[in-house]
């Protein structure tokens, strides 16, 4: 590991809303009494009543409970644009940046407030109410930011689903959260290529008990030609004619749910992981306005899909919550050249950009070239989220990309988490390539060992977050014994956030990666129990299980070990039919990279299959299994070993 360090410039320490010394006079402040802190700065959005209570949290053994500002009332999409009409009306909120570079729009405050309006309006002649779950599939079109702020205006819960994700996926996220009404666009365009994406909700809503959805809004974005079903089916500009460009913001409590999102654990489906109002506004506009150093003017693009909690967070309400200027990009890094990234930065003269390491990857593939011919000269700060990024390509990404001018902001947290945990603040803390540093205000991070111990000092454990800050989830959707279980159960007291992570003599935080079953693949969660499944449901298939390996690219790959069913053959035509069966399962980001076809996987004898002789194998590492006598059947390793798929 590297341990480069690369301290605050005397510019950064000057410019930035926080240098040294305040972060840590902030840090110690929030900690020594979070009420006081959190009561003067959730000031910093508009409540329709001012809260008197600021914090209600328990971390309990059999009871979790988080509200933050309980008895304050407020809007989401009242603060995101409502707020910002009289002074800033005039000033761009979106630039739309489109899949072809011919095509792009500036969207302002004022143009927002009467698109989110009409969108209100539609929805709520399809009778969404108040706690009302709406599904939103779209592209990254800036329909999607209406959409949702539309959903928040009238306070009913809007659940994005990526658009990459099949309709079966989708499917079992529109009834796992009972939505009625559901969003999409004729097709998405990425990279040149279409994406069928109201096929795949007409697919979706047939594997569903009749009478489940009721409405379909559709975004026209290609014109392409697709199936509508009367009473059902309506395109959006046919019913936006039909309403006005005024709807007012209900009234919500701080603790009203504002969205659900699913995210992919260890076990079972993805759950859906639920915020609330006010404390998640709160906590998302604070860290994008520190952690970003974001001031009044700045043009900031943030590369995420609004598919995942980033593009919630970090495209969508932090930035509005702001009053900034915050880019939406619909295509992809390397489309119609791999400029692409650096030709938009020049266009729009971007002056912060926060990407995922996987995109930096396989940017740094292509060389410096592409990168070097671009300008590049707005950039001020590189952001960087999703995954672990690794010191050689975050050199590159300082180097090459920001000239050694900007400083590189490596942002840990979660879909969970709601917004930013660990991270440097650009003008208070030297970098450290690799690592996330420091705890954001009123973030606690704490090192367990497998017992739960608490480590002091430099150690290398689990991380836990001692106590609860506003962004913080609220619950899994309907199922709060699940969110106890999952986040609170494996040491008592404290919230689990399933990575590893070492603490440096320094108090720096390194993240390590999940020590659960989630593999990152290209800062995508999937689950392994999830890609088992829909192996398993293929007819061919006796038994599957799934383990990450290091990925060049990626970060981390799928590896998949499957048995057959008594009578199949392994063949190559049989591996690249599991492949397109799993992306038609799950989707293309659940693919496998790599398939072993093996007699049998290795158990111990109550049955369980010991997964950590897999991960060493799919590693190339298989020296080093370990301890192998719990084993049911030893000779079974020797042939996983003899028949490994990644080879050095
Ligand atoms: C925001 C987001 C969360 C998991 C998380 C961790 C990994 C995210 C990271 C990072 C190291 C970073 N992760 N950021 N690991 N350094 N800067 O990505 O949410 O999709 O829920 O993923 O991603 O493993 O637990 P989500």
């Amino acid at each position: 590991m590297s341990e480069k360090v690369y301290p605050v410039s005397k510019e950064w320490a000057e410019r930035a809303h926080i240098d040294k010394a305040l972060y840590e006079k902030m840090y110690q402040a929030s900690i020594d009494d979070p009420e006081s802190f959190w009561g003067e700065h959730g000031k910093r959005i508009d409540w329709f009543t001012p809260y008197t209570k600021v914090k209600n949290t328990l971390y309990g053994k059999d009871e979790v409970s988080i509200r933050w500002f309980e008895d304050g009332t407020t809007n989401a999409a009242h603060n995101c644009i409502d707020r910002h009409l009289e002074t800033r009306g005039d000033q761009v909120a979106i630039i739309w940046e489109g899949d072809d570079p011919s095509e792009s729009q500036k969207i302002t405050y004022r143009e927002l407030h009467d698109h989110v309006c009409r969108w209100a309006n539609v929805l709520r002649n399809r009778n969404v109410e108040k706690g009302d779950r709406v599904t939103i599939y779209l592209p990254m079109i800036p329909e999607a930011a209406y959409a949702m702020l539309a959903c928040a205006r009238l306070g009913a819960i809007h659940s994005v689903v990526f658009g990459g994700f099949s309709p079966d996926s989708l499917a079992g996220r529109i009834e796992g959260c009972g939505s009625k009404t559901v969003i999409t666009a004729d097709e998405g365009l990425r990279g040149g290529r279409k994406v069928p994406l109201k096929a795949n909700v007409d697919a979706a809503i047939a594997r569903l008990p009749e009478g489940a959805v009721d409405h379909v809004v559709v975004v026209k974005r290609t014109g392409g030609d697709v199936a509508m079903e009367p009473g059902r089916d309506v395109y959006y500009n046919e019913a936006a004619e039909m309403v006005t460009a005024d709807c007012p913001c209900e009234e919500m409590n701080a603790e009203d749910p504002l969205f659900i999102l699913y995210t992919s654990g260890s076990t079972g489906s993805p759950k859906g992981v639920l915020h609330s109002t006010g404390g998640y506004l709160v906590y998302a506009a604070m860290t994008h306005q520190y952690v970003f150093d974001y001031h009044e003017g700045d043009i900031y693009w943030c590369t995420a899909d609004v598919g995942w909690v980033t593009g919630h967070s970090y495209i969508l309400y932090g930035p509005l919550a702001n009053g900034a200027t915050t880019l939406m990009f619909e295509g992809v890094p390397t489309y119609p050249s791999i400029s692409r990234f650096w030709d938009v930065v020049d266009k729009h003269q971007v002056n912060i950009f926060y990407t995922a390491p996987t995109a930096i990857r396989s940017l740094m593939g292509a060389g410096e070239e592409p990168v070097k011919k671009t300008s590049r000269k707005s950039l001020r700060l590189l952001g960087s989220v999703g995954e672990p990024i690794n010191p050689e390509a975050w050199e590159w990404y300082y180097k090459v990309v920001g000239d050694e001018r900007c400083p590189i902001v490596d942002t840990w947290w979660q879909t969970e988490t709601g917004g930013i945990l660990i991270t440097p603040l650009p003008g208070a803390i030297a970098q450290k390539p690799g690592s996330a540093t420091l705890p954001f205000f009123g973030v606690k991070p704490v090192i367990v060992d497998a017992e739960g111990k608490e480590l002091a000092g430099a150690c290398e454990g689990n991380l836990c977050i001692a106590d609860s800050w506003p962004g913080q989830m609220r619950t899994v959707f309907g199922d709060h014994e699940r969110f106890i279980q999952t986040y609170f159960s494996t040491y008592p007291g404290k919230y689990f956030t399933g990575d590893g992570c070492r603490r440096d003599a320094d108090g720096y935080y390194w993240i390590t990666g999940r020590v659960d079953d989630v593999i990152n693949v290209s800062g995508h969660r999937m689950g392994t129990a999830e890609v088992e499944s829909a192996l398993v449901a293929h007819p061919k298939v006796s038994e599957a299980a799934v383990v990450g390996y290091p990925h060049d690219i990626k970060g981390q790959g799928i590896y998949a070990y499957v048995t057959l069913m008594a009578g199949e053959e392994p063949s190559e035509a049989l591996r690249k039919e599991l492949v397109t069966w799993v992306r038609k399962e799950i989707g293309p980001i659940a693919s496998p990279d790599l398939i072993q076809f093996a007699p049998g996987l290795p158990k111990t004898r109550s049955g369980k299959i010991m997964r950590r002789i897999l991960r060493k194998i799919a590693e190339d590492e298989f020296g080093a299994l370990g301890d192998t006598s719990t084993l049911a059947e030893p000779a079974v390793v020797d042939d996983l070993i003899e028949n490994r798929q990644n080879r050095h």
